[in-house]
């Protein structure tokens, strides 16, 4: 017999690391980072007292109101009404019940299954994987279309260069090669090392930290354009260019324009891989609108030097140059063009294809970006096939829900939201992700029914009719597996589930079951056979890339393995500069495109035929200023993922006053009589919310930061306009699509005002459960 007083030691994998729990008596009590780890992250003990935290949900949840009266219940009692404990065996009921009353009243279509989110690591227990099975199962649903992370660029990479997760993520040119021959990296959007602490699926070594200071020991110089100092690590010395936040493409075209107009430019590298520079040219000049994008020009609407653009300019067309821009920048509205413009930018220079040249999307955004990627696809768990072919732009959930039957574009077609009558929600939290929670809040009043797998009371699971408890991953046993990290990790479960919570699969295999696909979901494999099954599969993709895996008792007695280094390591596009003919890009032209015929012809007025400026909806430079004069950042926290564990000892020390810390320029607070540690109402016309400040000259005047993740709080739960007592910054950040092309969220493009708050704090209480009663 075990003796329960031990300490035992089990190894998991997290989007953000690789670790080792520590159990005792049956209880998580630490983490030990990955030895070989050369920068852990700082979100990892945060996962320790989240395990059997108060907000667990533990048990199956119905709203009061729902129970009573199913789908004719009152809405708006959503995000208020108390939850009732049922028996597992009821909850599947009503739930299956539900799922089958919709398709059969209203079709498949009626049933929104996107269900966007980051869920956990581990190859078989993914949320999203789980739930797109089991929808495809009972006959479909309505899928989410792109990523919250890139949908902008994302839409308009295969017009101008190529696949955006094939060509430019996957055959991003490799650190090893900028270490080696990047002379200059200009970094729009700096590369912000808090990021990098996150690969999607998991994470081995934090390498990102180690190849920029490689870089910089190689002589490499930095120069970073954000309104984040911070957003440039301290040793890199880099050159902080405090840009108007939202002018990058301003900016670029500036750049641009002084390499022309100074003959810096490689008209041979423009004639052989590219269209369009004949397109463009007149605009950049402003012989087509009497505008010449010149430094001076930009100056204006950057807020900088004109001198200093052009002498950027020509540093640029100097050195081997790379440019880099981070994803941050596309999630703003009209998102596709900076993006665009700095292939734009990179083509002039004429150095894309060459070793530590050209231009990369997202280096520092993850850790994987720019690691060499395996040349081979893990297995995932099968989907199946949807047969609702048509899917919504993932952020346009608010509208999907408050319009249907309405027209919208995207991408160049127009098309109609569906008639969504059941939302089912499994592995992420659009009441931390998704813009403008207050228009969310009685976007979410509108469905007849919402279902939730979660394993915490996170405000989504609040808002939910129905909410099933799950598991985490110390609960579990699994494997994390992804093409961006060369280690393979052996997830073990840790710890019994707590309370009632049951794996996603188990939960999805009894709905299955209750209406008569269990068999068709499960293919008779308990979740260990899956784990087999898929390891199998993995073993022979990577025997036929000439990788050895070895057997999963192997595996499991060792742990984790480490792949070798790939014997290539990717420069992005250089099949392509080697032979144009011979390797043509999957644009239309098959060259990168400058100006996109393509694009040119869906007429979108948000997103012309080539790179161009054009004023965002809101921002520094714009009227609203004069209303609400500080830019809001809401960027990713560095002491969490999104809003994972939120309530964990690591995101909770960040807090001031338990609000959400806001950094503000100590020049902007002065104005305001505001000082370090106060607590502040943050607000504009679409909502407020609390916050806790921080003074840092390292944000650029002008500028707050208030990162995203903090547990949306309304003072008034189920109430539309609440303020959220916690720092949600999406309670202030507008709902609009980047652009008619993309259809991207836009959250970095808010306006705010700051005042201080007076009178009594109320209590945060996110971090309790909601009310629950026992069943009369
Ligand atoms: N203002 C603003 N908003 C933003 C952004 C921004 O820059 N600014 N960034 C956006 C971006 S890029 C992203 S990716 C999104 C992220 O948005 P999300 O991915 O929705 O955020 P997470 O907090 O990671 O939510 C994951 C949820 O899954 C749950 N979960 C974890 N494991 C499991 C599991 O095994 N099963 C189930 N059923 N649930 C599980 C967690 O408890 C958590 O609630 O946010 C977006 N929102
Ligand atoms: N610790 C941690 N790491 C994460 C995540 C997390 O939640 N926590 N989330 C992961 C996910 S899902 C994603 S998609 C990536 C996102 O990666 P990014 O999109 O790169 O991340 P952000 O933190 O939103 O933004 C990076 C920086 O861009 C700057 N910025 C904002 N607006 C502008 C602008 O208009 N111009 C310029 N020049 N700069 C601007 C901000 O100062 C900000 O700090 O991060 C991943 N990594
Ligand atoms: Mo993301």
């Amino acid at each position: 017999m075990e003796d329960d007083s031990q300490l035992r030691v089990t190894p998991f994998a997290t989007h953000w690391g690789t670790y080792h729990a520590e159990v005792r008596g049956g209880k998580v009590v630490g983490v030990r980072d990955y030895a070989d780890d050369p920068d852990p992250a700082v979100i990892g003990p945060g996962i320790v007292d989240m395990v059997e935290h108060p907000t667990r949900v533990g048990r199956p949840m119905i709203r009061k109101g729902f129970l009573e009266k199913g789908k004719d219940s009152d809405r708006s009692g959503r995000g208020r009404e108390p939850f009732v404990a049922v028996p597992w065996d009821e909850a599947l009921e009503i739930a299956s019940g539900e799922l089958d009353r919709v398709r059969k009243a209203h079709g498949n279509q009626a049933i929104f299954g996107g269900s966007y989110g980051w869920g956990s690591a581990g190859r078989f227990h993914h949320a999203q994987s789980q739930v797109h099975r089991f929808l495809n199962c009972i006959g479909g649903y309505t899928p989410s279309i792109d990523t919250y992370s890139y949908a902008a660029v994302s839409a308009i990479s295969p017009h101008v260069v190529g696949h955006f997760a094939r060509l430019v993520l996957n055959q991003a040119t490799a650190w090893p090669h900028i270490v080696e021959n990047c002379e200059l990296m200009v970094m729009f959007g700096g590369m912000a090392i808090k990021n990098a602490q996150v690969t999607s699926g998991g994470v081995g070594r934090h390498t990102t930290r180690e190849a920029l200071l490689a870089a910089k020991r190689n002589g490499t110089q930095f120069v970073s354009v954000s309104p984040l100092r911070s957003d440039a690590i301290d040793l890199l010395d880099a050159d902080w260019v405090a840009a108007r936040p939202n002018s990058d493409t301003a900016l670029m075209l500036a750049l641009a324009h002084t390499i022309h107009s100074e003959g810096l430019h490689d008209q041979a590298f423009l004639d052989r891989y590219c269209t369009g520079f004949d397109r463009f040219l007149p605009y950049l000049t402003g012989q087509s609108d009497g505008q010449p994008k010149d430094a001076d020009w930009a100056a204006g609407i950057c807020a900088l030097e004109a001198e200093m653009i052009r002498s950027l300019a020509r540093r640029m067309a100097g050195k081997r140059t790379m440019i880099t821009v981070s994803w941050s920048m596309q999630r703003a509205d009209h998102g596709e063009q900076p993006g665009w413009m700095a292939i734009v930018l990179a083509a002039m220079l004429g150095q894309i294809g060459l070793p530590g040249g050209g231009f990369g999307i997202g280096y520092g955004s993850e850790n994987g970006i720019g690691n060499p990627v395996l040349p081979f696809k893990f297995p995932a768990v099968p989907q199946g096939q949807n047969p609702i072919a048509e899917g919504i732009p993932v952020a346009r959930i608010s509208d999907a829900l408050l319009h249907p039957g309405e027209p919208y574009d995207f991408n160049g077609r127009r098309t109609t939201y569906p008639d969504l009558r059941l939302v089912y929600w499994v592995g992420g939290n659009p009441f931390h992700h998704h813009q403008d929670i207050n228009k969310l809040v009685s976007a979410f009043q509108r469905p007849e029914t919402i279902i939730v797998n979660e394993i915490w009371w996170t405000p989504m699971a609040r808002h939910a009719d129905i909410v099933l408890p799950v598991t985490t991953v110390l609960e579990r046993e699994d494997i994390a597996m992804t093409h961006w990290e060369p280690l393979i990790v052996a997830m073990r479960q840790a710890v019994e589930p707590v309370g009632d919570a049951r794996h996603d699969y188990d939960i999805f295999s009894g709905l299955a079951h209750k209406l008569g696909v269990g068999e068709t979901f499960t293919e008779g494999r308990s979740p260990e056979d899956w784990l087999r099954h898929l390891w199998d599969q993995a073993r022979q993709r990577a025997a036929e890339a000439n990788f050895e895996l070895p057997s999963l008792e192997e595996l499991r007695a060792r742990e984790m393995i480490t792949l070798p280094d790939p014997d290539r390591h990717p420069v992005l596009l250089e099949s392509f500069r080697n032979d144009p003919e011979g390797n043509p890009l999957e644009t239309p032209s098959g060259k990168i495109e400058i100006f996109s015929e393509r694009i040119a012809g869906f007429d979108y007025d948000d997103c012309p035929g080539h790179p161009a400026w054009m004023e965002p909806y809101e921002w520094l430079g714009g009227p609203d200023a004069e209303h609400y004069p500080l830019h809001l950042v809401s960027n990713q926290p560095r002491t969490r993922l999104h809003s994972q564990f939120d309530p964990g000892s690591v995101s909770r020390a960040s807090k001031i006053q338990g609000r959400e810390p806001m950094t503000m320029n100590p020049i902007d607070a002065a104005a305001r009589g505001l000082s370090e540690g106060d607590v502040v109402r943050v607000f504009n016309d679409r909502g407020a919310c609390l916050a806790g400040i921080i003074l840092s000259d390292t944000v650029m005047p002008g500028v707050v930061q208030l990162s995203t993740g903090a547990w949306y709080d309304p003072l008034e739960p189920g109430v539309v306009g609440s303020l959220c007592k916690h720092g949600n910054p999406n309670v202030l950040t507008r709902d609009k699509g980047t652009s008619r092309l993309g259809q991207g969220p836009s959250a970095h493009s808010t306006l705010v005002e700051v005042e201080k708050f007076e009178g009594p704090l109320p209590p945060i209480t996110a971090f309790a459960p909601p009310p629950i009663k026992e069943r009369d």
